[in-house]
């Protein structure tokens, strides 16, 4: 059937950039899908499709399925498996392959480019280190063209800023500039009229079977991984939510949050549907719209723009000198209390209200906003050094958080006992001039008993 050539790029040009160039093979347009699980609203795939559409190719999605990834467990494998098995039959729909790669993700999607001559592959920017490296690997194993597409970020994470960010306070403007032009709606994928050679469905069980991935975490129960089930958290929340948000975003016993992290970490639900879905409504508090548009758009590019542009955004030496020079300052300050990772992650200190933030993690698979930022800046109280404190942040985080393994959970750990996008305080015993937060800071915010109730606390 013939069509039209590509329409005219419907991906701003200003979200991509060619890795490599090279010499397009005779095959498929292949989108190496990584950090945007998802075939709407989907800037990486619409740049897919024009370029096989503009060649008069079928169009391919590959994913590769890492045997480890970050410390995952089942519990997030099980949560992004679901929500592939829907992408793969969203884009059967619309006559678009979806392969499942196993093995090493650089050298799958090699080898799969390889067999079938790719014209093009095209991947979604990701500013952690290890799929940095990942795409690097690839470049050097093919000889096709590569192009990144931030499909993420809603100013595109290299558009927004050529360099670390100090702040909120210095990223807002650039990116208010730059929202008129690229907060715009999306374009759809059409059907593909150049469809791949059959291949059998993806089996699934298998697939799952196969995976080392640490069945003692198990899967959250009550929620619908996948686009439709973030779709769907997402009207529930502008429906139910959002207008209160403002005033009970930080309060850990109203549900006041959206809840939407899980599904913007696994790419189920783009950033920017959620941004235009917000901006349209107009029966709420401003006040309670802005501040999700703050939290979604200033916060989280924020923290892309931190991982991006710091090698070391996982690490003490990560930090601005002013930090690093205060921890060091008080290195040798007597902790009163220290806890390892094993009474950590059983929620065993000595205080409830950490413990429950805790417990709230391991059962639920996500803890408040607020309560993270406590729960992280008691570890840099209760271990033997920040160096100790970031890395058990990052592990138990990483570990129960359906969230975890993502720029923001960096960010927010850095925050907390670096104080990376804070300034310096009051000067006090371990924590130098890094903000400090304690058990009285959050009875005066919320009702700390009721919270404590709530989540359970690791004997109940
Ligand atoms: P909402 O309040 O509804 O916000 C909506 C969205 O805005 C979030 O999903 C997120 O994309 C963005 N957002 C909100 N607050 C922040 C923030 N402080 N920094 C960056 N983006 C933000 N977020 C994760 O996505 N994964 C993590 O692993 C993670 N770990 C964290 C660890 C610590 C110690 C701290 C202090 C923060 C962490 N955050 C993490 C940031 C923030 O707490 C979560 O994004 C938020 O609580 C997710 O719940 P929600 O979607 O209901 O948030
Ligand atoms: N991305 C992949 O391309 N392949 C994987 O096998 C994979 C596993 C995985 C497990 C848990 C998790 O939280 C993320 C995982 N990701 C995987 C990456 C994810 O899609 C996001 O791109 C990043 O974590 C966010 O930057």
């Amino acid at each position: 059937m013939a069509t039209s050539a590509a329409p005219p790029g419907r991906c701003d040009p200003r979200r991509t950039l060619e890795l490599r160039g090279g010499d397009r093979g005779a095959g498929p347009v292949i989108y190496w899908m990584s950090r945007d699980q998802r075939s709407r609203d989907n800037w990486a795939l619409l740049h897919a499709q024009d370029l096989a559409l503009a060649a008069r190719r079928p169009l391919v999605v590959a994913f590769a399925l890492a045997p480890a990834f970050l410390g995952a467990t089942w519990r997030q494998y099980a949560f992004m498996l679901e929500g592939l098995k829907e992408v793969e039959s969203d884009l059967a729909a619309l006559g678009i392959g979806f392969r499942l790669l196993t093995g090493e993700p650089p050298a799958a999607v090699a080898a799969f480019a390889r067999r079938e001559g790719a014209q093009t592959i095209v991947s979604d920017f990701d500013p952690l280190r290890v799929k940095r490296g990942w795409v690097e690997n690839l470049c050097r194993r093919v000889s096709c063209p590569v192009v990144e597409v931030d499909a993420h970020n809603i100013v595109p994470c290299r558009i927004a800023s050529p360099k670390l960010e100090f702040g909120a306070y210095t990223l807002r403007p650039k990116l208010r500039r730059l929202l008129g032009e690229f907060l715009t709606p999306f374009a759809r994928v059409t059907a593909h009229p150049w469809n791949p050679p059959a291949a059998p469905a993806t089996d699934w069980d298998r697939v799952a079977a196969g995976l080392k991935a640490d069945r003692g975490v198990g899967p959250v129960e009550g929620l619908k991984p996948g686009p439709a089930g973030g779709e769907a958290a997402l009207r529930r929340f502008v429906a139910d939510r959002l207008a209160f948000y403002d005033e009970e975003r930080n309060d850990p016993v109203a549900d006041g949050q959206s809840n939407l992290s899980p599904w913007l970490h696994f790419g189920h639900l783009a950033p920017q549907r959620a941004a235009l879905d917000v901006r349209a409504v107009d029966n709420v508090p401003a006040a309670s719209r802005d501040a999700f548009l703050e939290e979604l758009i200033v916060r989280r590019e924020l923290s892309d723009n931190f991982c991006f542009y710091n090698p070391s955004y996982d690490a003490v030496a990560g930090f601005h000198a002013w930090a690093r020079a205060t921890l060091d300052a008080h290195r040798a300050d007597p902790r009163e209390r220290l806890y390892g990772a094993a009474e950590l992650d059983a929620a065993r200190t000595h205080d409830p209200l950490w413990n429950a933030a805790q417990t709230e993690m391991t059962r639920r698979g996500k803890m408040h906003g607020y309560m993270r930022m406590y729960w992280g800046k008691k570890l840099l109280e209760w271990t033997p050094s920040p160096e100790e404190a970031l890395r058990l942040a990052n592990l138990l985080n990483d570990r129960y958080a359906l969230d975890g393994r993502d720029p923001n959970g960096y960010t927010g750990t850095a925050w907390c006992i670096g104080g990376v996008h804070d300034r310096a305080w009051g000067e006090r015993p371990v924590f130098g001039k890094i903000r400090y937060m304690n058990d009285k800071g959050c009875k005066r915010k919320f009702d700390v008993a009721a919270y404590v109730r709530k989540s359970g606390s690791p004997t109940s």
